[in-house]
């Protein structure tokens, strides 16, 4: 017999990470008397990308002191994603950031300072911090701000308005440690649950298998939960590939940026400038992206692609001539804030980062919103630069406001973070002063929607409660037909399912182990073998327990994010971040046409996918 609380709210958060806390802080900020609740899978304490720490908040302007403009801020954001974004929303988020950096250093993180109390940059938009507590630190303000946290609880499926179907009214989800069901009622509902890892084979194998630089519990669900609730859909063919120190996925930016340390082919040369002249032909487009300071992440991913492909790797990043023994500590630091393993495998390998250089690598893809990329849903811009405004429900997907900021193309449904597409490079800072934004904008709309009644579709509600629990029902049904460990011709295990996933799409939708290339050919055949993974999803997927049965759902929240990604990938003709992908069917950029934002929306009755451009409007 399943056991069902109901949860009434004002205001709903799902996902209590950088984005879900500053949407908590911010929402009590404005709502007073508001109800706001949060629902957290894990432990909002040390949940989402930052759980482990950071080293570096990498958005940080310094306005207050004249250190750069916001305009220089958007210029650089729309070169590194080689000249598509959505200008409002990161201007918008860009102007608000230093003032969620003063708060974190009020809230006692430990930010580096130089004599005159500045702030010790790594790089020209970001900032060195003492970082292992960074988590903690912001979830307490959210602890303090929310009306009730449900943690230990996974969000499955949002719920619709049992009279507007246009209208998201709550969500619904599971206890992962005792299967209670959880139905959340809410005026508005803020998606903030993080980006995707894991769609695409990790490096990673054998006894490492899952290692991956955004974290394993990075499940896609903020673009499962909005694909199928019919939310706008934009750039989920941007996903991305990051340098990373090889095997323990360290990130770079300090050490390039601050230490100042060379990268390297095999023989001592710069992989960028090797490729520069080269690159020019094919991705220059109109406005000179291959010339552009810095390099857009994506062009210098893919130069150490082409010297690995020719033969010339490793690739070394030459820690060796850049610390020493007064700044050795900073370097182990680093790792020690974010990437423990990192400094667990040097250690384990005999590697010295004074003595030797160490090999870096592109990483498997990412799905994300919020690093140097931008998969999400496509929302509302903020009030006052309105670019293209929408005069009716049906024109959300192809204008850039209706309102509401930060306001998916779903009434009452907003999107922060990961969740939010075409805002890329918020980081952590940013994902959070995007939730503050977002709820923000969310406490105006239930005040000026007081008199809506709103309440979720009952026959809804029952056809999810049972249909949550359906792959442990099914594995104690079939169980006594199980031939020997998992296998079994009527069971598919999340781990199978995964696996299946992963190799689809590392083969044939750009994954490390095609040279992240792929073609229309390649990708029909990903969508085809994606349509059977689904197809056994929904007839065979089981689960032994509670755990189980959220790596379940976590794989539902990665397949329909996969098959946004397929079908993007089809759609854009064109090459236009060779790093992240190659088109070898369409190899070039093509500004003239493909400047575009590519947006889809889901039909989850049909199954089937709707896929249009937007043009790019440029603000200045
Ligand atoms: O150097 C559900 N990031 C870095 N940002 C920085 O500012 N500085 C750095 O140094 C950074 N580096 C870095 C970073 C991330 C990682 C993993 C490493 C290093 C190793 C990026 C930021 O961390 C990232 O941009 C933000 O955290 C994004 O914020 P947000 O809120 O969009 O995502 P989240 O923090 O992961 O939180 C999501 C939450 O949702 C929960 N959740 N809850 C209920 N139901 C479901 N179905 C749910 N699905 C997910 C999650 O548990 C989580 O709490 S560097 O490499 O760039
Ligand atoms: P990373 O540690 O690689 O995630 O990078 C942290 C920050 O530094 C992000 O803002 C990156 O875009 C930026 N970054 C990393 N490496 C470089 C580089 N070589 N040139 C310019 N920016 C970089």
């Amino acid at each position: 017999m399943t056991r069902v609380s109901y949860v009434d709210s004002d205001i709903l958060i799902i996902g209590g990470g950088m984005a879900g806390c500053g949407a908590a802080w911010e929402a009590r900020y404005w709502g007073r008397n508001l109800k706001i609740v949060l629902v957290e899978k894990a432990n909002i304490d040390r949940s989402g990308a930052v759980a482990m720490g950071l080293s570096a908040i990498n958005t940080y302007l310094g306005l207050r002191y004249n250190e750069n403009t916001i305009e220089d801020y958007v210029n650089y954001v729309k070169t590194d994603l080689m000249g598509v974004i959505r200008e409002d929303l990161v201007y918008d988020y860009a102007r608000h950031v230093d003032s969620t950096v003063y708060l974190f250093d009020e809230w006692g993180l430990p930010i580096f300072k130089d004599e005159n109390g500045r702030y010790v940059r790594e790089g020209r938009w970001q900032i060195m911090i003492h970082g292992e507590s960074y988590k903690p630190i912001v979830a307490e303000a959210a602890k303090k701000s929310a009306s009730e946290i449900y943690n230990r609880v996974m969000v499955t499926h949002l719920l619709k308005d049992s009279q507007n179907p246009n209208r998201v009214a709550g969500a619904i989800g599971f206890n992962v440690r005792d299967g209670r069901v959880y139905v959340f009622r809410s005026k508005a509902v803020i998606v903030s649950a993080g980006g995707g890892s894991q769609i695409y084979r990790p490096r990673s194998t054998s006894e490492g298998k899952g290692r991956t630089w955004y974290p394993h519990w990075s499940s896609g669900s903020s673009y499962g939960l909005l694909i199928e609730a019919g939310a706008v859909m934009t750039m989920m063919e941007a996903r991305f590939s990051v340098p990373r120190y090889k095997d323990g996925y360290g990130p770079v930016g300090a050490w390039q940026l601050m230490l100042k340390a060379k990268q390297t082919n095999a023989y001592g040369q710069d992989p960028f400038s090797l490729h520069k002249e080269e690159l020019k032909k094919l991705y220059n487009g109109k406005y000179n992206y291959v010339d552009a300071f810095p390099t857009p992440t994506n062009l210098r991913v893919y130069s150490s692609l082409l010297e690995l492909r020719q033969g010339n790797g490793p690739i070394y990043l030459h820690t060796e001539q850049v610390l020493t023994e007064k700044n050795e500590e900073l370097g182990w630091e680093d790792f020690l804030d974010m990437t423990i393993t990192q400094a667990i495998l040097w250690a384990g390998q005999n590697i010295d980062p004074m003595k030797s250089p160490s090999e870096i690598l592109p990483s498997e893809p990412y799905v994300m919103g919020s690093h140097a990329t931008e998969c999400g849903a496509w929302a509302s811009g903020p009030e006052d630069i309105v670019i293209k405004e929408a005069s009716s429900v049906d024109e959300r997907g192809t204008s850039y406001s209706w309102g509401y900021n930060r306001m998916s193309t779903l009434d009452g449904l907003f999107v922060a973070g990961d969740a939010c597409g075409a805002s890329p490079h918020k980081f952590s800072s940013g994902s959070f002063t995007e939730g503050r934004i977002a709820a923000k904008s969310a406490v105006r709309y239930i005040k000026e929607h007081s008199d809506e009644k709103v309440s979720p579709d009952s026959s809804q509600v029952e056809q999810l409660t049972v249909k949550i629990f359906e792959p442990m029902e099914r594995y104690n049904k079939n169980k006594g037909m199980i031939t020997g460990g998992k296998v079994s011709s009527n069971m598919m295990w999340y781990d199978q399912g995964m696996a299946r996933l992963q190799k689809l799409m590392d083969e044939y939708a750009g994954g490390w182990s095609s040279w992240y290339t792929t073609n229309e050919h390649m990708l029909l055949r990903a969508k085809e073998l994606l349509a059977y993974l689904k197809e056994d999803f929904i007839n065979y997927a089981v689960a032994e327990d509670y755990h189980q049965l959220l790596r379940t759902w976590e794989l539902w929240h990665r397949i329909l994010t996969a098959e946004a990604v397929i079908n993007h990938m089809l759609f854009r003709k064109e090459t236009r971040w060779p790093g992240y992908y190659v088109r070898s069917d369409f190899p070039a950029l093509d500004d003239d046409n493909w400047r575009v934002f590519v947006n889809s929306k889901y039909d989850s009755k049909t199954g089937t996918w709707k896929l249009w451009s937007v043009p790019v409007v440029d603000l200045r």
